[in-house]
């Protein structure tokens, strides 16, 4: 509604872009193709869905961890304690929004392989945006699809 079909027709056809943002030396806009600069890695999985049941899905991207780090996470890198106050706050273009903790996917703590994934299924996700992959999750609400935003946040504490 609104605006004439022309323009309505060109966003849909526009190719998603996943911003970058926070506490980061090199905040970005990505697309989907540019998430295959990074190694590759491929996970099968199955996860739960309290509505629809079991799924089972093929995923392949890089890891979250890659993209980010590439990114420059304000902390000091030799300090492993600077990493425990950061969040990363991951929103789907529908407003679904899931927070991990940097520790979680961090190879030193949690190693958590998380993927932000450029294809599902032998299907390339550049139209939609890309899917967050937890090959560790039971259930599905954290698998965030159609990612258009990513906020690396340092801010946490100490509260005193
Ligand atoms: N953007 C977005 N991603 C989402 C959701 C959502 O509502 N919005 N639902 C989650 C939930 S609850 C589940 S179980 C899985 C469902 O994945 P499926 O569509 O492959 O079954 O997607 C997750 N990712
Ligand atoms: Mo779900």
């Amino acid at each position: 509604m609104g605006r004439p079909l022309t323009e309505r027709v060109a966003d849909a056809a526009a190719p998603a872009v996943l911003a970058l943002t926070g506490d980061l030396e090199r905040p970005a806009r990505l697309t989907v193709p540019d998430l295959l600069a990074w190694p590759q890695h491929r996970v099968r999985v199955s996860f739960e869905c309290a509505t629809s049941g079991v799924q089972h899905h093929r995923f392949e991207g890089p890891l979250l961890h890659d993209v980010l780090c590439a990114a420059g996470p304000q902390f000091d890198p030799g300090r492993r304690k600077d990493r425990l106050r950061f969040l990363i706050a991951v929103t789907g273009a529908d407003g679904h929004h899931a927070l991990l903790s940097w520790a979680e996917i961090d190879p030193d703590f949690g190693r958590a392989p998380v993927l932000l994934a450029a294809g599902i299924d032998d299907t390339a996700l550049d139209g939609s945006g890309p899917q967050l992959v937890l090959p560790q999750d039971r259930c599905g609400a954290r698998y965030v699809s159609g990612v258009n935003a990513i906020r690396v946040d340092g801010r946490y504490g100490p509260w005193t």
